[in-house]
């Protein structure tokens, strides 16, 4: 016996149906009812080869399911250029009121290329309504740049969705921003200064520079911008900002100093009233102190009878310079100041020093009382200039503060005839020596001769500094 029809009847329609090898089973395919039924008959009716029949019925709900479900992206913004280069995507699926339900396992989310699924690592889906809500996190960062998602998903019934897309820009990275001038810290006594450099974004792109605020024009990548300064602290904030709003920042501070420096004074000691002038002096230069602390960066230079010296910037805006002893004991000091912003001074002088001698006294001439403080005071200079050279034993007696109402008297005179001479005994015959008079008047002659004298010793005892000095530097092997 065998087989000659296996029929079902549907819906009141008869359909053939046909036997499937791999699982035994009779199949058909049959045509919906044109709404929603349920409890629709089947019947199912086998006859064999003898003309035996056999049936069997059920029935069957017929839910009528074609409407797909729909996939909303609510973020990102499409285009949106973004900071955060994990940000999530957020999107429901959501299928029709009485439809079969979304099929989460079918969610297809193809990232830049890449198919994900409901289950993949920074996928969350939650039960929502007739449907999900879902958010997927990247779980490490996207690239800079740009970045595309698609979605869909099937309902129960295998109805697939429209296919959501996004498109959406990652920028993490700040603006490149250079400065090139000026350099930060510049001190200038220009006014003008042009503020330079250049600026770009890789990715979002540059929306602005600001100089203090103020937008400044870049083209290809560089801008330049002139300003004017004030008189003193200048500072400058430059901005570059991109798309997404990142900003580098760079910051100048530029100092205007148009004061040139100002000297104050110019001294040279030591004083021969004070002390023996030896064999060396110093200069002392005495500059104002720069109104503002940041004018401070003054250098003093100079020359000294046309010879460098090297200035020492001490306290207060105070320089000094060691100079040896001229021969003639003047001093030609010529000076030149410069701050850090370039502004210059110049100033010179010219010191005679030493002893100030006078041997030309002519008849009709006398003593005054400067005159007899200057031979005192140039007795006391030379005595105690031997003394410092290690001649002299005995203590001299000065007086070097005479006034006009002062009477010398003639033991006076005297005193001042003895120190003349002694100075001469206590260093040795000098060539060209006056002859001291003890007498009871006193006349210019007289005068010439203390004076002279005391001009002698001073001229021998600078060439016997000299001299030890040259020979000192000779024996240290200082100049081969
Ligand atoms: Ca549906
Ligand atoms: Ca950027
Ligand atoms: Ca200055």
């Amino acid at each position: 016996m065998a087989l000659t029809s296996v029929r079902v009847q549907f819906n009141g329609t008869w359909y053939n149906m046909t036997l499937n090898s791999a699982t035994g089973k009779y199949e058909a395919t049959i045509t919906a009812p044109s709404t929603p039924q349920d409890d629709v008959p089947i019947l199912v009716r086998a006859v064999n080869n003898t003309g035996y029949q056999a049936q069997a019925e059920a029935s069957v709900d017929i839910k009528w399911e074609i409407v797909p479900p729909v996939v909303t992206i609510t973020s990102p913004t499409a285009g949106s250029w973004y900071t955060n280069a994990q940000t999530p995507v957020a999107f429901t699926l959501t299928d029709n009121e009485g439809g079969s339900g979304v099929d989460l396992a079918s969610l297809s989310f193809v990232l830049d290329g890449e198919a994900l699924g409901s289950t993949s690592p920074g996928m969350a889906c939650t039960a929502s309504g007739n449907g999900y809500t879902c958010v997927y996190t990247p779980p490490e960062a996207l690239s800079e740049g740009a970045h595309t998602v698609s979605i869909t998903v099937s309902d129960a019934a295998g109805n697939v969705s429209n296919t959501a897309e996004v498109g959406w820009n990652i920028d993490t990275v700040r603006p490149n921003l250079g400065v090139t001038s000026p350099a930060d810290g510049l001190v200038t006594n220009n006014p003008t200064l042009t503020i330079s450099g250049t600026a770009s974004d890789a990715t979002s792109g540059l929306v602005s520079v600001t100089i203090n605020v103020a937008p400044v024009t870049v083209a290809d990548g560089a801008f330049s911008q002139t300003v004017t300064m004030a008189e003193g602290q200048n500072e400058y904030t430059i901005v570059a900002t991109d798309a997404v709003g990142h900003t580098s920042t760079v910051t100048r501070s530029v100092v205007l100093d148009t004061t040139p420096p100002e000297f104050v004074s110019v001294d040279i000691g030591p004083d021969m009233d004070a002390e023996p002038l030896g064999n060396s002096f110093i200069i002392t230069v005495v500059m104002k102190p720069p109104a503002l602390s940041y004018h401070a960066e003054e250098t003093v230079t100079g020359t000294v009878n046309g010879a460098p010296a090297i200035f020492t910037e001490g306290q207060d805006c105070t320089w000094t310079a060691v100079v040896g002893r001229s021969k003639d004991d003047t001093y030609a000091v010529v000076l030149h100041a410069q701050d850090a912003a370039g502004n210059t001074a110049d100033y010179s002088v010219t010191f005679p020093c030493g002893l100030d001698s006078k041997w030309d006294w002519t008849p009709p001439e006398y003593l005054n009382c400067w005159d007899l403080n200057r031979i005192e005071r140039n007795t006391r200079y030379l005595y105690d200039w031997l003394q410092q050279e290690g001649y002299g034993t005995q203590e001299l007696t000065t007086k070097t503060d005479w006034t006009k109402e002062d009477i010398p008297l003639w033991s006076d005179i005297l005193r001042v005839r003895q120190n003349v001479d002694y100075l001469q005994e206590c260093y040795f015959a000098i060539p060209e020596w006056r002859e001291i008079v003890y007498n009871s008047t006193i006349d210019s002659g007289q005068m010439n001769a203390f004076e002279w004298d005391l001009h002698l010793i001073d001229l021998w005892l600078s060439r016997m500094v000299s001299f030890k000095v040259y020979s000192g530097t000779i024996y240290a092997g200082m100049y081969p």
